[in-house]
Formats: C-alpha cells, structure tokens, sequence
C-alpha cells in the first residue's frame, strides 16, 4: 500500500547521487569500478555533480581532502571494495590527522558474501576493521530502506566538530536495489559542542588576571577567525600551528604566525602568562614532542578526550572553538590591560624570525619572497608537499590569506601534493592554486598529472628538483656519516615527462628568472608545471636536516 509521505522509488545509486548533490555537492573524486557503477552511472546520468576520475584512489582521497580543505565543506570520494579501499588508506590516514570534513564512500561484496571470506572477487574479509581505523566514524549501509538515513548520518558525522574522514561501505547489491524516498528527507545536522556559561565565566577571569595573555590557534580553530580577531583586539597576542595557519590574520603585528618554536618564540612564551590553546593538539614535530616550554595553558577544544593530552593545563574548555571564543570575547571588557611591550616584543620576534629564516635559504630567498608576495595578495589556496622549501619557509614564511587556504601534508607522509593540488585546483571560485612539491614526492604523483590535465586543473606547480631525497640527504650527511644509501634515486626528466602528458612545463635555472616565469604561469589558464632546477641553482645556505632525531621525515 502507497503511503502519502512516500513521493518516489529509486535506485540507491541514483538516490545516493541526488541527495549529495540536493545538500550541495558539487564536486566528487574516484576511481570507477563494477562496485561502485550504480552510484557513478547515477551521477553521470543526473548531470548535477561534476565527477572527477583520478588515476588511483590515493589521488582521489588525496584530491577530496584539498578540495574539502580550501571548499570548507564536505569533500567526497568514491572508491570501490578490496585494494581499491586499500589504496585510498594512506592518503586518508592525512585526512583523518587534519581532520578533513571528508566523505568516503567506498563498496563491499554483495551482501550474501559480506565479511564470509568465501572469494568473492574484490573482498577483503576485514575491511571494515581497515577503515575503522582510518576514519572519525565508520558506517555501513545495511538495507536500501535505510539508505538515505545512512548517509545524512555519515555526512553529520564528517560535518560536526571536530570534522574528520568518515567512511561509509555500501554493498554493491543495495547500490542496485530500489529504495523508497520520504520526504521530508533527513538533512545532515551539524553538532557543535558548547562549553557552559560557568566555563566562560571562570575563562573570562582568568584572562582579566593576565597581562601577556597570547592564543595558540590550531586547525580546530579554522572557524574562530573573527572570534580570534576580537580577542586580538581586547590586547591577546597569538601564534598558530601549522594547521592553524591565519587563522588570524598572517600580517598582524601581534602574531608570531607560524613561527612557533624557534628561540624568538621562547622567549615570548617565557613573558606570556596565560597561553589559550584552542583546537590544536600541540603537535610533536612543533613543540619538540612537547618539550618546548609554555606558558600556564587554558585549552578549549571539540574533543573532550584532548584535555591535557600532551600539556599539563590550567583547566580544559570542552567547546567549539568559534562559540567558546565568542562567548569569551563578549564576556570581557572592550580593552583587557595588556602590557604593550609585550605586544610590541611579538613584532620584533617575528620580524626577526622571518629575517633569520630568510638568511638560511642562500639563493632560494629569492623564490620564497617572490612566493611570499603573489600567494596572500592573489587569495590562492598554497598546496605543499613534503619537501625542504616547505619545511624551511613555505610553512610559515609564505603567508595565506586564509585558513583554508593553506593545505599541506600535516602528517608528513610525501607524495600528497600533486594530487591535492588538483582538489584545490578545481574548487568553484577559488584563486589558482600554487603547488609546491619536491621531486621525490613528485614521483608518487606521476599519474594524477594526467588528470590535472584531462581536468584542466587551475594551477601551477612549483617542483623544488635537487634529484635527490634532499632532506634525506642532509640527514644521513648530519647523523649517517654522509652515506647516501637510497636518497639519491633516479629522477625522471620532467620536460620529457611533461610532454607526454600534455602539461606545459617551464624550466628555472637562475632565481631571477623565478617571478616572471611565475607570474606568466599564473596568468595562463590549466595547469603548468614550473621545475626550479635546483643543481643548477645551488645548495640552501643552510642544509636542513629535518626535525630533531626521532622524527626524521616527519617535517616542522
Ligand atoms: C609516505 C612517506 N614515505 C617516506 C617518507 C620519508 N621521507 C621524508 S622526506 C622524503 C624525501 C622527499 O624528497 P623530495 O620530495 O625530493 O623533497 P626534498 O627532501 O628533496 O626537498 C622522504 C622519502 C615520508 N615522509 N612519507
């Protein structure tokens, strides 16, 4: 018997491919495979999802984390069972470390064989304990009539602070199989904690007794851009992880950036007397595992099993970041007391750190002040992979013009950033992205430059060749005795490589000729590869070597 408030019969596939695009997705990345037809075939059909294919599904998770980075809304992949699922793991373990809004959906065997090990082809018997381990929340799709409820769910689960990867299996068979849509539809609903009024109260004194109050902002607090701004101006000074990066405003006077832990920032955390650290995990690779010494901490933050993780702290804010700095700013008078020296000391730590930084780089200053004045001023979203120029000053020398502008591999893992260039460059709207990999990374995304291409992805990469696994190098020169066992790797000729892909590609071989040959790239339309011939240009004035040792290849 019909009932009123049923309006129509689907196929999943096809009400999976309606609903993300009725909730606004625009974009989707993945790889087609016979277990994920009917909901690629329903995107095609339906015509209101742009779907781009990646060559792999690594490419693919990497591309929907950019894109949902610098979207700042739900970035969606789509894979199939078995390795596919498997190929997308690693590059999803960096979208659960940023805590990425982030849809996978991925397949399962039919369901008769479903967690059996009986064969069937694509299984992996304990596929859901893989992508348990990878994801914020993981969610299967048991029956067609439960299909939509399902998917609002894991979208909520991906959208609600603190956001992350969710991962959602449907079984090829319920793909096929009608499912009856009700309306209204369930809408994903997005759950932001919210701290008590006591909490703010208390928080609000606390701040009154300090003098040289500073914020530590981290990627949770990506929201909190003008509750953050507030604060700076009642008189808080700030600094930011990498993954907090402009949060408040890069070119503020009284921000150290992302200059977080060098000896100019110690000695600002020595004045400070009250650190709010909020929404960042006060990563090792950026407090020396936790050892950079700061000051008495209050920390806010959307998980509540954070408190006190990795600092001993005054007291701990279970909260949104945004509400919980708000509600704080309101609470407090229009100008705190704040003792001016120390407003004026942040300046001249930061200068001073940028002008030491850039005394490092030898010829490449040249390349960073170039970078450092076309990438905030343009609003482009700046993708960086693991490699020295971004260890050095791409992490925090290049300013952004806004949090999620800035997408970076934050657990170090290389080999990321041509792909998520890609899911920055083919955001609606957005500035062409600027791309900076090494070579070595570079060559894990050897593929998905087809894809930039078939895609016409906006952007330029910037490829840092010193044909080596440089910061490898450096390290086994500072700690190996200068063996260089499997750091010095073929490296492809990227001209040749470029042409049988059709990517343009521009050669540097003197930094002068960096900023023309950049901004010709920016002014074109597609994507261009500019290899910045580091043998040819010469060596840092300074090797970097990395980390200190314990977390080599896991970059500041
Ligand atoms: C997935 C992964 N594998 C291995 C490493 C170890 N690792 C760190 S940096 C690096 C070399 C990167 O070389 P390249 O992209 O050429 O940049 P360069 O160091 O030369 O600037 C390697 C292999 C890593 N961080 N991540």
């Amino acid at each position: 018997m019909k009932r009123d408030n049923i309006v129509r019969e689907e196929t999943v596939g096809d009400a999976v491919a309606r609903y993300l695009a009725d909730i606004g997705v625009q974009t989707v990345f993945g790889v087609i495979s016979i277990h994920n037809m009917p909901i690629l075939d329903a995107i095609a059909r339906q015509g209101r999802i742009r779907f781009i294919p990646a060559r792999g599904e690594a490419g693919a998770m990497n591309m929907a984390d950019a894109y949902g980075r610098v979207a700042g809304h739900l970035g969606v992949v789509i894979t199939s069972t078995g390795t596919a699922a498997g190929n997308a793991a690693g590059a999803q373990v960096e979208a659960l470390t940023a805590g990425t809004p982030l849809l996978h959906i991925t397949s399962q065997v039919d369901r008769a064989f479903m967690d059996r090990d009986r064969g069937a082809i694509h299984d992996v018997p304990r596929q859901a304990e893989m992508l348990k381990a990878i994801s914020k929340t993981f969610l299967r799709m048991w029956e067609p009539r439960g299909a939509i409820p399902t998917l609002s769910a894991a979208v909520s689960a991906a959208l609600s602070a603190p956001t992350g990867p969710v991962s959602l299996e449907i079984p090829v068979d319920i793909q096929r199989l009608p499912t009856t849509v009700s309306t209204p539809e369930p809408l994903p609903v997005v759950q932001t904690p919210r701290a008590s009024d006591e909490a703010i109260a208390a928080l609000a004194e606390r701040v009154k007794l300090a003098r040289r109050p500073m914020l530590w902002l981290g990627g949770g607090a990506r929201g909190a851009r003008k509750a953050a701004h507030l604060l700076m101006d009642k008189g808080f000074g700030a600094v930011t992880s990498t993954n907090g990066r402009a949060v408040v405003d890069e070119r503020h006077p009284a921000t150290l950036g992302a200059f977080n832990m060098n000896a100019e920032a110690e000695a600002i955390y020595a004045q400070c007397d009250l650190l709010l650290v909020v929404g960042s995990r006060l990563r090792g690779n950026e407090t020396r595992d936790n050892k950079l010494p700061l000051p008495p901490i209050v920390q806010i933050d959307a998980e509540a099993t954070q408190g006190g993780r990795n600092y001993a702290v005054e007291s701990f804010i279970h909260g949104d970041a945004g509400n919980t700095l708000s509600r704080l700013a309101e609470a407090l008078p229009e100008t705190l007391n704040p003792d001016a020296d120390f407003l004026h000391a942040i300046a001249v730590a930061r200068a001073r750190s940028e002008g030491q930084l850039r005394d490092l780089l030898g010829p490449y200053r040249v390349v960073a002040d170039v970078l450092q004045e076309r990438v905030a001023e343009g609003a482009h979203p700046w993708v960086r992979d693991v490699t020295i120029s971004n260890s050095t000053f791409g992490n925090r020398y290049v300013q952004i013009d806004r949090p999620g502008l800035g997408v970076h591999a934050l657990g170090g893992g290389i080999g990321q950033g041509i792909a998520m260039g890609i899911g920055a460059g083919v955001v609606p709207g957005a500035a062409r992205a600027v791309v900076l990999v090494g070579d070595g990374g570079a060559q894990l995304g050897i593929a998905e430059l087809i894809t930039a291409v078939e895609e016409g992805a906006n952007l330029v990469y910037v490829l840092m060749n010193d044909a080596a696994y440089g910061v490898i190098r450096n390290i086994q020169d500072a700690q190996y005795d200068g063996r260089h066992h499997y750091s010095a790797l073929k490296t492809p000729d990227f001209a040749t490589l470029c042409a049988a892909t059709d990517m343009p590609h521009r050669r540097v071989a003197d930094v002068g000729d960096f900023a023309a040959t950049l901004d010709t790239a920016l002014a074109e339309d597609g994507p261009v590869l500019i290899e910045v011939d580091m043998k040819a240009i010469g060596p840092f004035a300074q090797a970097f070597a990395g980390p200190p040792a314990g977390a080599a290849g896991k970059t500041a």
